[in-house]
């Protein structure tokens, strides 16, 4: 039988925490036919664990991208984009396609470091990926560089920098307060350009955490390639990284990681939507 098809264009994660190995697990555990279009490698320094970022070639960028639209996306997700021409690529990709969707995962950095991967990049997005995305899923620092506000540390300023950035031209925006914000529930804000809605599961005290914002995006395009509207499609992904999460485990003493598939191995997780005002 036929499986939708979700391409992802990312970055490796030698870890297989995040990047492609944490795209290719979640679209495996929601049945859909995962491939890659690779833009980066990121390694890690043993005893630090400081990253390395590398990009690939430009032309193999674009050789893969050939093929990869040759075998037709039903939705196409985005991750570490390592250049404004790589993003120029992914965005052409997008539209010469026949994709019914496109996911944005707009990694600015890997956790833990504050610097933005490279400064055009922001302008690049907001130009070339926002008005082009069905669901742009940023975190608390991503959503104030789309937005052009300073970081969002309140449940007043995520609303704000949702309206801002869908105000860019995004159909549906996700901003994942995740445990950033203060109290019992790990939040995110679903925006549609006119209803807001607070996502909210419990916080789990776990450091294991590596890969989440991937495993979510790439939920998202999965459930999408299912066919799910898109607000179902955010529920069930914050379901699914939220069992993720709280599942996750470590790997050394430097990373601890997601359990990409405790959703289908080990245990639902129950989240509660509430459409605020
Ligand atoms: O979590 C952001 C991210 C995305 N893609 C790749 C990464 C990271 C963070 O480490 O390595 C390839």
């Amino acid at each position: 039988m036929a499986l939708a098809k979700t391409l992802t264009i990312a970055g490796t994660d030698v870890s297989g925490g995040a990047g492609i190995a944490a795209d290719l697990k979640a679209f495996q555990e929601h049945e859909t036919y995962g491939y890659s279009v690779l833009t980066t490698v990121v390694s890690m320094e043993p005893s630090t664990w400081s990253h390395r970022v590398s990009p690939i070639p430009i032309e193999d960028v674009k050789n893969q991208l050939e093929t990869a639209l040759s075998l037709n996306p039903d939705v196409i997700k985005t991750g570490m984009l390592p250049s404004e021409e790589v993003v120029e690529l992914s965005k052409d990709a997008f539209l010469n396609s026949n994709a019914k969707h496109f996911v944005v995962d707009p990694v600015m950095v890997c956790k833990g470091d504050d610097e933005v991967l490279n400064p055009g990049l922001v302008e690049s997005m907001i130009e070339n990926l926002i008005p082009n995305a069905t669901v742009v899923t940023p975190n608390l620092v991503e959503a104030g560089h789309l937005a052009g506000v300073k970081t969002p540390r309140t449940l007043d300023e995520i609303k704000e920098a949702a309206k801002l950035i869908h105000a860019k031209g995004a159909n549906y925006v996700v901003v994942k307060g995740g445990t950033g914000i203060e109290g019992d529930s790990a939040i995110d804000v679903f925006y549609d350009g006119s209803e807001l809605h607070l996502l909210e599961s419990k916080k789990f005290d776990t450091a294991f955490n590596h890969g989440a914002g991937c495993t979510f995006a790439a939920s998202i395009a999965a459930n999408l390639a299912n066919g799910k509207e898109p607000l179902e499609a955010v529920q069930q992904a914050k379901a699914f990284v939220t069992s993720a999460i709280k599942n996750g485990w470590q790997m050394n003493e430097h990373v601890g990681v997601v359990r990409h598939g405790a959703y289908n191995s080990v245990e639902k997780i129950e989240v509660v939507d509430k459409v605020l005002n």
